[in-house]
Formats: structure tokens, C-alpha cells, sequence
């Protein structure tokens, strides 16, 4: 019999939502379950590109805004092989950002319309579950100072906020918003109830396109 395939599972959220401890927490619970799982984030700062993306975040260099969207958009692409292949030997990936992240971000900053913020990263795989850390920016702000990096203020996360809150009207990508006001544990337990859904109906799905 043919190896059922993984499913794709992306965590979203503003800064301090939490997507990094529910994710590491998530592929642990799967894995421990029986279920192959493994963690990616983006950016993913290890290859070239995203060695310039590092730099472009920790104030090390100016790039232009639009090249900084393209550049986070080509190194989601340049990652779709080895998800492809994962995901068809059976492994869940589950993603800490991706496309809609970089629609939010960009969007965030003015003279960008959401479509041309889309268009790098349609045709990427489509998620089979995206789960938004929803956190209001006075919740946020109770978890301690934001860091040194570009984009770590709160005026800027207001208004990536407000694009996520467009982004999850979207209906042809699989949202959950989750309260991610919660304890850690409550909220992990949604996750991980929703993924085990997830990667039992996607065995039998195709993978989409965004
Ligand atoms: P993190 O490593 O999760 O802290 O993310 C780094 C920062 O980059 C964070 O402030 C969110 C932002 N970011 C993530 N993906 C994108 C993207 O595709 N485009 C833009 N402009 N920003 C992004």
C-alpha cells in the first residue's frame, strides 16, 4: 500500500502569540503518538537568502521593501521540494509562519494592497490547516518587552494584526483562530486535537495549491 501522505499545518500569529513553544510542543505530541512530524519556520535563516533575511531583520543591512517581500517569498519556494518530498514519505511538517505572515508583514507597511502582497507566493502549497494565534496587542504587550528587531513594536504589530484579522476571512485556505490568551496547555490541547483531524482527513486529499 501506497505511504499516506503528511499533512501541512502552519501556525500564524502576531509576535508573542506563542507559535514557537505550540509548535515544538506539537510535533513532540504527534511524534510521541505515533504520528512522523517534524518543525519548519520561516524565514528560514540557514540558507543564503535567508542569511540576507537575517541581516534585513536584525538591522544589519537596508534592503528596499518590495526586494525584503520577494526575498521572504523565494525562501519559502526555494524550501517546497523538501516539503514535497516529506510530506509524500509520510511526515507532518508543521510550519511556524509562511505565506500569510508575509502577506500581514508587508501589507503592514504603506502602498501595499494585499493582492500584490499575494502574488510571489501563489501557487505554494497550500496548508492543509492554518491555526492564528489570536492575541489582542494589550495581551501581548503583558508578555514582556518586544525584542531589538525590525518590526518588534507594537504600533507596527497593531497593524499586522488588523491584516491577519483580513487574511482569516479568506475561505479557501482552512483558518482556526484559537485564543491564545489561554494557558499553554489549554491551548495546546486545541492544536492538537485539530491536527490529529487534519492529518487523518488529508491522507486522502490532495494537496492544494495557494
Ligand atoms: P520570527 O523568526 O518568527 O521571529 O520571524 C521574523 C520576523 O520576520 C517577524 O517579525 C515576522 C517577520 N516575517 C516573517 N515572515 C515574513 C515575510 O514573509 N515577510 C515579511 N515582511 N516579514 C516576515
Amino acid at each position: 500500500m501506497a505511504t499516506k501522505r503528511g499533512a501541512l499545518i502552519v501556525l500564524e500569529g502576531v509576535d508573542k502569540a506563542g507559535k514557537t513553544t505550540q509548535c515544538n510542543k506539537l510535533v513532540s505530541a504527534l511524534q510521541q503518538s505515533g504520528r512522523p512530524a517534524e518543525m519548519l519556520r520561516f524565514p528560514d535563516r540557514t540558507t543564503t537568502i535567508g542569511q540576507m533575511i537575517s541581516a534585513y531583520l536584525e538591522k544589519k543591512s537596508e534592503l528596499e521593501d518590495h526586494t525584503i517581500h520577494l526575498l521572504f517569498s523565494a525562501n519559502r519556494w526555494e524550501l517546497v521540494p523538501i516539503m514535497k518530498k516529506k510530506l509524500e514519505q509520510g511526515i507532518t511538517l508543521v510550519v511556524d509562519r509562511y505565506a500569510f505572515s508575509g502577506v500581514a508583514f508587508t501589507s503592514a507597511k504603506p502602498g501595499f494592497s494585499l493582492d500584490w502582497c499575494k502574488n510571489s507566493d501563489t501557487g505554494l502549497p497550500n496548508p492543509d490547516l492554518v491555526m492564528y494565534l489570536q492575541l489582542s496587542p494589550a495581551q501581548a504587550a503583558l508578555r514582556g518587552q518586544f525584542g531589538e528587531e525590525r518590526y518588534e513594536t507594537s504600533n507596527f504589530q497593531r497593524k499586522v494584526q488588523q491584516k491577519f484579522e483580513q487574511l482569516i476571512q479568506d475561505s479557501s485556505v482552512n483558518w482556526k483562530v484559537i485564543d491564545a490568551s489561554r494557558s499553554v496547555e489549554g491551548v495546546h490541547n486545541d492544536i492538537v486535537n485539530l491536527s490529529i483531524n487534519t492529518i487523518n482527513t488529508a491522507q486522502n486529499q490532495e494537496l492544494g495549491e495557494l
